[in-house]
């Protein structure tokens, strides 16, 4: 009996403590933002940032076209709640849609997030620079109106609201009608201080120094998105976000999970 408990427990340290992991493809909800995944959802329009938009279509829809000044966030549970992130690799859909002018933003964020904070200076990620609603973050932000002048369409990456990079020639993909084909995969990978995008099938970042960042206990994943004057609908599925923890914690696990093949290896020739 005990040599089964403690199989079991090897295989869970096996199988998963080793990595953080969030997956949500929303095809099982019909309606609303409450995912029971751990997940919070706050927006000021409830019926446009809801899943079931789009008859036919099971994805979420955090901002609608043709509705001024909407400001929705989607904060995920911490991967890491008890070790601090080292590395990650997330992936997810993004459709953007858009009968006028497109505006504002998307972003994709990850840092110390709390769950009051919204998107900032509407193409800046979810940075609050006097940090009362946010700590530090990584932002990649999908920047789909141009301001003009050094600021026009393009996909950003920002530490703390301050650009480490822009990518004026990947600009977002807004079409301005519905297709499931206008879905265009994102992969944001983070490693050893550098990061990688990749947004439908093209390198907008490669192995970028993220600088000082660095990652505390207990950081989290967050999206925005937001309109103003011009709007879009903005559209995410299949989300699947991977963390690893810092090499401190891996090293404590593999000497628990040895710990724990020693006391299983002297159980058996007892
Ligand atoms: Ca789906
Ligand atoms: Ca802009
Ligand atoms: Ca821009």
């Amino acid at each position: 009996m005990k040599k089964v408990l403690i199989s079991t427990l090897l295989g869970v340290t096996a199988s998963s403590a080793f990595a953080g992991s969030y997956i949500q493809n929303f095809n099982s909800f019909s309606s609303g933002s409450n995912f029971n995944d751990g997940s919070i959802v706050r927006t000021g329009n409830t019926e446009a940032t809801t899943v079931g938009a789009w008859t036919g279509n099971p994805g979420f829809r955090l901002t609608q076209d043709n509705i001024q000044s909407q400001n929705a966030s989607y904060f995920l549970p911490s991967l890491e709640p008890t070790h601090t992130t080292s590395s990650f690799s997330a992936s997810f859909d993004l459709l953007f849609k858009s009968d006028n002018t497109p505006a504002d933003a998307f972003s994709f964020n990850f840092g110390t997030i709390k769950t009051t904070a919204s998107s900032f200076g509407n193409d800046q990620g979810m940075y609050d620079s006097t940090r009362v609603k946010t700590g530090s973050m990584l932002s990649v932000v999908w920047d789909t109106y141009s301001n003009g002048g050094s600021d026009p369409k393009s996909i950003e990456l920002l530490l703390d609201g301050v650009r480490l990079a822009n990518n004026t020639d990947t600009v977002p993909f807004v079409p301005k009608s519905f297709s499931s084909s206008n879905y265009r995969n994102v992969t944001v990978n983070w490693a050893n201080n550098l990061v990688s995008v990749y947004y439908g099938g093209t390198t907008v970042f490669s192995n970028i120094s993220t600088g000082s960042f660095a990652p505390v206990m207990g950081d989290t994943f967050a999206f925005n998105a937001n309109t103003g004057a011009s709007t879009q609908d903005a559209f995410l599925d299949n989300i699947n976000i991977t963390t690893v923890p810092e090499p401190s914690a891996l090293g404590l696990l593999g000497l628990g999970a040895a710990g724990m093949l020693m006391a299983r290896r002297r159980k058996h020739s007892a």
